[in-house]
């Protein structure tokens, strides 16, 4: 096998030549024919890779994942690494999809309990909020409940030069999460998207070889932040319209970009639903300070409603946590165990009427 891996190095590839032995090295040895490709586009039709070098092009899809029925997320997703045959740009085909080192996925709305990978293989997730009437710190805390597999989260607050930015409405609140979420372990930036210098503190995250992936609502910044980071008009950007700070829609589809610094970056459309999938586990989250205090309430199983001795209730009442923010812990707490229900019976519903062995998530959840 003879891998190009200085041009797979410029998409991403993680290794320094050959995987470690472990998963990915069994795929590729299950797959002589194939070598490695990046998707870097999705669309309806199918999906665009790339090899580091040249074009992207398109690929034939494995027909397995054309079943109707198949789970959205054993499908490809934007940044998952594919083994491929035949020749790019004319009868290029897949032939495997590689395991995922990490994602940021939600669960979609609809009849049947489905995940959807938003983007893989990320080291970095750029959380995008404007600190103009987009801000909204429940939004933020819900996309670092779906960053999963060790990707590192950071949070940039955009506009902090517009009107109303660092000196606006929500400056206050925004520096009280801040240093929530720094607390976490969690980088908090405020910055001004359209300029250069502002977004420079990024490239902690931008090496060479790293994959980002830059999440958030529409009108929020995403564009305009890789536009910057690109240095040049890449992405449409929205005008927002004036009163409610919502932009147009104009990332479609997602893609995967590569950086002058070396890095990848994948742009994302605004997402207006933001439910967990029933997997997180909210000890590894910005929670985590009151997963530690929930371990005080008197009751092993309390739920922290009016029952004596909760501990999470009693640091409310002495001013030492934020009401909105223990009734946000709960409500995750409460999506997550019914979205992993929904999972458990389709699991059940797919074994006809065998009932699973293991509750998806069970083992790590308390309540
Ligand atoms: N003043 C200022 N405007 C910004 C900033 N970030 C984004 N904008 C503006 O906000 C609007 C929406 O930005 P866009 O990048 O399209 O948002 P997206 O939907 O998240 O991709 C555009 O008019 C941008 O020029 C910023 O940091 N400062
Ligand atoms: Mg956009
Ligand atoms: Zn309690």
């Amino acid at each position: 096998m003879s891998f190009d891996f200085t041009a797979l190095r410029a998409i991403g590839w993680p290794f320094e030549g050959l995987p470690q032995p472990g998963r990915w090295a069994t795929a590729i040895a299950d797959h002589p024919e194939g070598r490695p490709a990046r998707v870097v586009e999705q669309h309806r039709s199918g999906y665009i890779v790339s090899e580091g070098s040249g074009q992207g092009f398109a690929v034939e899809s494995l027909p397995d994942w054309q079943r109707p029925r198949l789970a959205p997320e054993a499908r490809p997703a934007v940044g998952d690494w594919l083994l491929i045959s035949g020749e790019a740009g004319h009868n290029a085909r897949a032939v495997a999809l590689l395991p995922r080192r990490s994602t940021i996925k939600r669960a979609v709305a609809g009849e049947h309990y489905g995940q959807q990978v938003i983007a893989a293989n990320i080291d970095t997730v750029f959380i995008v909020c404007g600190l103009d009437g987009d801000f909204n710190p429940r939004r933020i805390e819900r996309y670092l409940l779906l960053v999963r597999g060790g990707a590192q989260p950071v949070v940039v607050l955009t506009k902090a030069d517009a009107d109303g930015g660092l000196d606006g409405p929500n400056a206050t609140e925004a520096r009280a999460l801040a240093s929530e979420l720094e607390a976490q372990g969690v980088p908090v930036f405020a910055i001004n998207a359209k300029q250069r210098e502002s977004v420079a503190m990024l490239h902690r995250w931008l090496g060479p070889g790293n994959t980002a992936v830059v999440v958030g609502s529409s009108g929020a910044g995403k564009s305009t932040l890789t536009n910057t980071l690109l240095g040049r008009q890449h992405m449409k950007t929205g005008a927002v319209r004036k009163n409610d700070a919502r932009g147009r829609h104009t990332t479609t589809h997602r893609a995967l970009i590569t950086l002058p610094s070396g890095a990848c970056l994948i742009d994302t459309p605004g997402m207006r639903e933001l439910k967990p999938t029933g997997e997180e586990d909210l000890t590894e989250t910005s929670f985590a300070d009151l997963d530690t205090l929930a371990d005080r309430c008197r009751f092993r199983d309390c739920q922290h409603q009016q029952e004596p001795g909760c501990a999470l209730r009693a640091a409310v009442a002495a001013g030492r946590l934020d009401a909105a923010r223990l009734d946000h812990y709960l409500k995750l707490h409460h999506e997550i165990a019914g979205a992993a229900d929904r999972q458990l019976q389709q699991a059940e519903t797919k074994a006809k009427g065998k009932p699973s062995k293991r509750r998806p998530g069970a083992a790590r959840r308390r309540r």
